[in-house]
């Protein structure tokens, strides 16, 4: 049931040019940044954002991945509490006295991106971490907040943002759907 389209091609390809200046702006250029997606959708978002600040910095900036889910059924009868955490990660340096960059699609409860930090803290304490989203849709569950934020949508619970882009969904699209 969908209501509408919140981004299309063109908003998403700003959206994410906008992020990219002002992560530069707020670090006062890349030293020391390494960009993190979460999967699913943060992976190529981080993907594009690192094309975008590499252009604008001429330098190279590493990039790595947190898949962060629910819950695992393997771990289920230990660890049955349905928190999300770490499943797998791929860091291509050490993150030790690293400022990371999470990047993710939607925040909503910010259960995930809790998972995600605690990961980031045990797999070696980087200086700091922040977090560039695509799209918030409040609701927080937990005191986070995104440093970068494509657009804010308010949302209801009932309501659903699906995130769609190219290299996962070979459309660009944000829409709002009804459950
Ligand atoms: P992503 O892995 O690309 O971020 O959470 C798993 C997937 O389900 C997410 O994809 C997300 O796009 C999609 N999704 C859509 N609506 C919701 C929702 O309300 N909660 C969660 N956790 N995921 C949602
Ligand atoms: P949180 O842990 O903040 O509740 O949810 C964040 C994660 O769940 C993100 O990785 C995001 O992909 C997914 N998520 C939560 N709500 C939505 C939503 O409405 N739309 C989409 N696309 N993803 C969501
Ligand atoms: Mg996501």
């Amino acid at each position: 049931n969908k209501k509408a389209t919140v981004l299309d091609d063109a908003a998403i390809r700003r959206t994410l040019t906008r992020l990219s200046h002002e992560i530069v702006e707020k670090n006062k250029g890349i030293e020391d940044l390494v960009l993190i997606g979460v999967k699913t959708r943060g992976v190529p978002l981080a993907t594009r954002i690192k094309s975008k600040i590499e252009d604008i910095e001429g330098a190279s900036l590493p990039q790595g991945e947190l898949d962060i889910t629910l819950y695992r059924d393997d771990l289920k009868e230990v660890t049955d509490n349905h928190e999300p955490e770490l499943k797998d990660s791929k860091l291509p340096v050490d993150i030790s006295d690293k400022k990371v960059i999470l990047v993710d699609d939607v925040l909503y409860t910010g259960r995930t991106v809790r998972a995600a930090m605690d990961a980031l803290v045990d797999l070696g304490r980087p200086s700091s971490i922040q977090l560039a989203v695509l799209v918030d849709r409040g609701h927080r569950e937990l005191p986070i907040r995104a440093d970068y934020v494509g657009k804010n949508i308010p949302t209801s619970k009932e309501e659903v943002v699906t995130v769609r882009l190219e290299e996962t969904d070979q459309q660009e699209e944000v829409v709002i759907y009804e459950k």
